[in-house]
């Protein structure tokens, strides 16, 4: 199974290079945050809880999200493989990601960590936030998102450096470049 991660830092084109690669690869995408909005647009008891958090730019607890994902993969087992966007953003969701992985004999096969300058970031997601008003997109929740990714999900970069699996692609380039530069990578890994 082609199983692969993109990582960054909020507005770092994630959700954008996602979208494209299932495209190219026929892939199923989990994002997490968009998981997540779904569950607070629908006021489920899950979205209540992660409203919270997403208001105040916080990661969600993560057992939530881990017990969700693993039920995501239960209902799609049959994908050719996995876009994992916005997840892992902790040292144990990526410990429990390799054991749910583990469990249904697949594994992570890349790691792609886009890295964008914090004015460029922060310019981007006003912009957004601008476009489509999203409850987390005003300065005030940046920061502290911002905050929160390089306290808790940058250590992330060293622990899939140590298993051989990180690759780092600028992202400040178009997004049509840092396409490419994702898919030659994944290319040579598959073919
Ligand atoms: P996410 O939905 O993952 O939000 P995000 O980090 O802002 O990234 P996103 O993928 O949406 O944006 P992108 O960079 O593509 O998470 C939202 C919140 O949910 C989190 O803060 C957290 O509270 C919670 N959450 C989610 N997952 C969680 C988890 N695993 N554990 C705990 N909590 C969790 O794009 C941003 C903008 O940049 C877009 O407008 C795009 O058009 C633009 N852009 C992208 N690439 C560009 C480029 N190359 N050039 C110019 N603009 C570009």
């Amino acid at each position: 199974m082609l199983n692969i991660v993109i990582f960054g830092a909020p507005g770092s084109g994630k959700g954008t290079q996602s979208k494209l690669i299932i495209e190219k690869y026929g892939l199923l995408h989990i994002s997490t945050g968009e998981i997540l909005r779904k569950e607070i647009e629908n006021q489920t008891a899950l979205g209540l809880i992660a409203e919270e958090y997403i208001s105040q730019g916080q990661l969600v607890p993560d057992q939530l999200i881990i017990d969700m994902l693993a039920d995501i993969l239960d209902k799609s087992p049959h994908s050719k493989g996995y876009i994992f966007d916005g997840f892992p953003r902790t040292i144990s969701q990526a410990q429990a990601l390799d054991v749910i992985l583990r469990e249904r004999n697949t594994s992570v096969i890349a790691v792609f960590s886009l890295s964008v300058e914090e004015d460029e970031l922060m310019r981007r997601l006003l912009q957004r936030g601008e476009l489509d008003g999203r409850l987390d997109d005003n300065p005030e929740t940046i920061l502290k998102r911002l905050a929160v990714y390089k306290e808790q999900t940058e250590p992330l970069k060293e622990y899939y450096k140590k298993k051989g699996k990180l690759f780092k692609v600028k992202g400040n380039e178009s997004i049509e470049d840092v396409f490419e530069g994702i898919t030659g990578v994944i290319d040579h890994l598959v073919y």
